[in-house]
C-alpha cells in the first residue's frame, strides 16, 4: 500500500492548546507522525511518495473562497495587529448574532471561521494544511488510477474543518477531498467511513445534502464528547443527501464488542448504498489508552477493524485523522491498514 507523506507537516506546531482553562502542549503534536512512520518501516510499508501540489480549482470548489483566504493571510494580518501570540479565536458569532458580515479585525475574524478554541493558528499553518490535503488528493489519485488502496498519512487531520471553518486540530478537509477525488475520476458514489473517536462534523456537513456521497460515523456521543452540537443519530441527511448520513454515537466506555457491531452496521449501510470508492478517516483514537477519548479498543481490535473493512472490497483511500495516546498511534494505525490488507482482494499495490 502506497503511502504519501509531506514533512512540511512540521510547520504546524503551536505551542498552545487551550485544554481545562489551560494552555497545554498539544495533543494534536508533530510526534504523532514520528511514531507512524516508524511503525510503517518496522512493518515493511516501503513505497512512500511525496504528494503532488496541492490542486487548486478542488480546494476552491470545496472550499468558501473567504475562508481559504483567511486560512492564507492570518499570520501576516495577526502579526501586523500587534498580537504576539498564537492565533486562538475568543469570539463568536453565537445565537442570532450576523454571520452576514465578517470582521475586519483578525480576532472578529478568526472566532468568524473558527468552530472551537482548542486550535491555535501559526506562522506555518497554512503550509502545513496545504501539504496535508495534497496528502489526500494524491492518495485518491493513486487509487483512481488503479491501485487498490493508499494512505494519506495527513497531518494536521481534517474531519472537523467544514467548507468555511477549522477547529478540533483541522483546516481543511483532508477525507472530503478525497472523495471529491473520486467522484471527478470513475466514481460515481463513493462512501466515507469515519473511524475517528470523535465525530466528523465537517465531512458530514460538506456531504450533507448530497445524494452521490455518504457519510457514515462512530464516535463519543455528542451529550459527552467533542464536537458535542453534531453527531447524533438524528442526522441522517437532508434533500438528496436524505438517508446518506449515518451517525452511531456510542456512550463513555465502550469496548469493541458493541464498536465492532457500530461497524458492521455503518459497513452494511455502506454496501447497500452501492459505493464505488471508499474513503476512511481513520483516526485511532478510540485506543483505550487514549488521554482525551473514552471508548476501549485494544490494538488487536484496530486489526480486526482494518479486517471489516477490507472485506468491503473498494477501492480505498485512508486518511489518518486523531489518536494521541502517542506511542501507540503508530501500532493501531498500521494495524487497520495491515488488516484490510489481509481480507482486501483489490489491495495488490
Ligand atoms: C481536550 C479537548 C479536546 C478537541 C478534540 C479534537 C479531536 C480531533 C480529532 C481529529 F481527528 F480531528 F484530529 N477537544 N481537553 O481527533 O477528531
Ligand atoms: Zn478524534
Amino acid at each position: 500500500m502506497r503511502v504519501f507523506f509531506s514533512e512540511k507537516h512540521r510547520l504546524h506546531f503551536p505551542q498552545g492548546e487551550l485544554s481545562g482553562g489551560e494552555l497545554v502542549t498539544p495533543y494534536e503534536r508533530p510526534s504523532r507522525v514520528e511514531y507512524v512512520l516508524r511503525r510503517l518501516a518496522e512493518r515493511d510499508f516501503a513505497d512512500i511518495e511525496e504528494p503532488s501540489p496541492i490542486d487548486r480549482a478542488e480546494l476552491h470548489a470545496l472550499c468558501d473562497a473567504g475562508y481559504l483566504h483567511f486560512l492564507e493571510t492570518a499570520w501576516d494580518a495577526w502579526v501586523a495587529a500587534g498580537h504576539s501570540g498564537e492565533i486562538i479565536a475568543s469570539s463568536y458569532p453565537a445565537r442570532r448574532m450576523r454571520i452576514d458580515r465578517p470582521p475586519r479585525d483578525i480576532e472578529g475574524l478568526a472566532g468568524y471561521f473558527a468552530l472551537a478554541s482548542e486550535t491555535a493558528i501559526t506562522r506555518g499553518t497554512w503550509e502545513a494544511a496545504l501539504s496535508s490535503a495534497s496528502c489526500a488528493q494524491s492518495a485518491a489519485n493513486h487509487v483512481a488510477n488503479g491501485a487498490g488502496s493508499a494512505f494519506a498519512l495527513c497531518r494536521p487531520p481534517g474531519h472537523h474543518a467544514t467548507a468555511d471553518m477549522f477547529g478540533g486540530y483541522c483546516f481543511l478537509n483532508n477525507a472530503a477531498l478525497a472523495a471529491e477525488r473520486f467522484r471527478k475520476s470513475r466514481a460515481e458514489r463513493v462512501a466515507v467511513l469515519d473511524i475517528d473517536f470523535h465525530h466528523g462534523n465537517g465531512t458530514q456537513d460538506i456531504f450533507y445534502s448530497r445524494g452521490d456521497v455518504f457519510f457514515g460515523s462512530v464516535h463519543g456521543a455528542p451529550e459527552d464528547a467533542f464536537p458535542y452540537y453534531s453527531g447524533f443519530a438524528d442526522e441522517t441527511g437532508d434533500g438528496p443527501g436524505e438517508g446518506t448520513t449515518l451517525n452511531v454515537p456510542l456512550p463513555p466506555g465502550t469496548g469493541y464488542p458493541i464498536w465492532s457491531e457500530a461497524l458492521d452496521t455503518l459497513l452494511l449501510a455502506l454496501r447497500g448504498f452501492g459505493a464505488d470508492a471508499l474513503v476512511v478517516s481513520l483516526g485511532v483514537d478510540a485506543f483505550k489508552e487514549d488521554p482525551i477519548s473514552f471508548f476501549k479498543l485494544t490494538s488487536d481490535d484496530f486489526k480486526d477493524a482494518g479486517r471489516k473493512i477490507g472485506a468491503l472490497d473498494r477501492p480505498t483511500v485512508f486518511c489518518l485523522e486523531g489518536g494521541y495516546a502517542i506511542e501507540a498511534v503508530g501500532l493501531n494505525t498500521v494495524n487497520v491498514l495491515e488488516g484490510f490488507l489481509e481480507t482486501s482482494h483489490l489491495a495488490i499495490s
